[in-house]
């Protein structure tokens, strides 16, 4: 399979990292893109989803020890990695789980949470930290084309509890707090399926307006994408999206993904349309008509059993709908 690498990512809402003032479109992680992009790949544990890891004890040492605030607060953790799902990409999450620092081993992603001092930070007072282990090799991605890139094999994410707990001291409304945790464990999730910060490598959209859907054909999606420079100043991937405010910063209480990051995520896996059932009916209905439509040679005497006729206004409704 090659050579392994071992990377770590430096991470969300760095307080000692400056970002340049721009955020533009997404970029992707080892700064590959197009075919050569790291991302997780069937056969290579995408296949049955990411199984997911959340440490035991996760919960109490973010200082979370009520029953109730635990059932709340894992619902936002479920919800975090569900808004980077799509039908190619999904995660199965278990809780109190046996957990390793290290990218290498444990689940193929586990969450962990962390005090500051921890070695995994590096020194480097961070709210999360992403890491990951590639291969480097064929593989299938989700839209069925073989190429030669990256595998992610393997993915940790660390929450830094010192930082967090300042964070909560000052944050009274426990909305505020579980949507500032859900925001940042998104972000370091979109590193774990392989997107970079937006500013860190080539940056990518469909067009030169950062604030509309990407229009991707799953089948080729990079023949749609192209480098733009333009801001996408509220991205999930973006750290520090208001400087060194950390309390009054919309952008880091959103939870739902942007643009930016949809198109990351269609882009490295693409999902192709399967027919849908309306689409083949409306393909029965077509061919029902086309069998009618045949001559048909009549014995002597016989009748066919009913007179051929043009689709029905039905019909043709539906064959337009296809
Ligand atoms: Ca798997
Ligand atoms: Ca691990
Ligand atoms: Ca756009
Ligand atoms: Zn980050």
């Amino acid at each position: 399979m090659g050579v392994r690498f071992i990377q770590a990512a430096a991470v969300a809402l760095a307080l000692v990292l400056a970002e340049p003032g721009t955020s533009r479109a997404f970029s992707l992680i080892n700064g590959a893109w197009g075919e050569r992009a790291a991302v997780w790949a069937n056969g290579h544990g995408l296949e049955d989803g990411i199984d997911v890891g959340v440490a035991a004890g996760f919960e109490a040492a973010l200082g979370i020890t009520d029953p109730l605030e635990i059932d709340l607060f894992r619902q936002a953790v479920l919800a975090a990695f569900g808004s980077w799902e799509n039908p190619a990409l999904r995660f199965n999450v278990s809780f109190d789980a046996s957990t390793t620092v290290d990218p290498g081993s444990g689940f193929e992603l586990d969450l962990m949470a962390l005090p500051y001092d921890h070695e995994a930070f590096g020194g480097d007072f961070l709210f999360g930290l992403a890491t990951w282990q590639t291969d480097f090799g064929l593989r299938t991605l989700t839209n069925g084309v073989t190429a030669l890139g990256s595998i992610l094999t393997g993915t940790d994410i660390y929450l830094n509890t010192t930082a967090i707990a300042v964070i909560d001291a000052i944050l009274v409304d426990d909305e505020d707090r579980t949507a500032a945790i859900t925001r940042l464990l998104m972000h370091e999730i979109g590193h774990t399926v392989g997107v970079a910060h937006p500013f860190m490598y080539s940056n990518w959209d469909t067009d030169e307006d950062p604030h509309n859907a990407m229009e991707i054909d799953p089948l080729d999606p990079w023949s749609t994408l192209r480098p733009s420079e333009q801001l996408a100043e509220d991205a999930v991937m973006r750290v520090r999206p208001c400087g060194s405010d950390f309390i009054n910063c919309p952008p880091l209480y959103y939870t739902s993904l942007t643009f930016d990051e949809l198109g990351a995520r269609d882009a490295l896996y693409p999902v192709v349309p399967e027919p849908s059932a309306a689409a083949l009916l409306a393909s029965l209905a077509a061919l029902g008509s086309l069998q009618r439509g045949r001559p048909r040679r009549l014995r002597a005497g016989a009748h066919p059993a009913r007179p051929d006729v043009a689709p029905s206004e039905a019909e043709a409704a539906a064959l337009e709908r296809v």
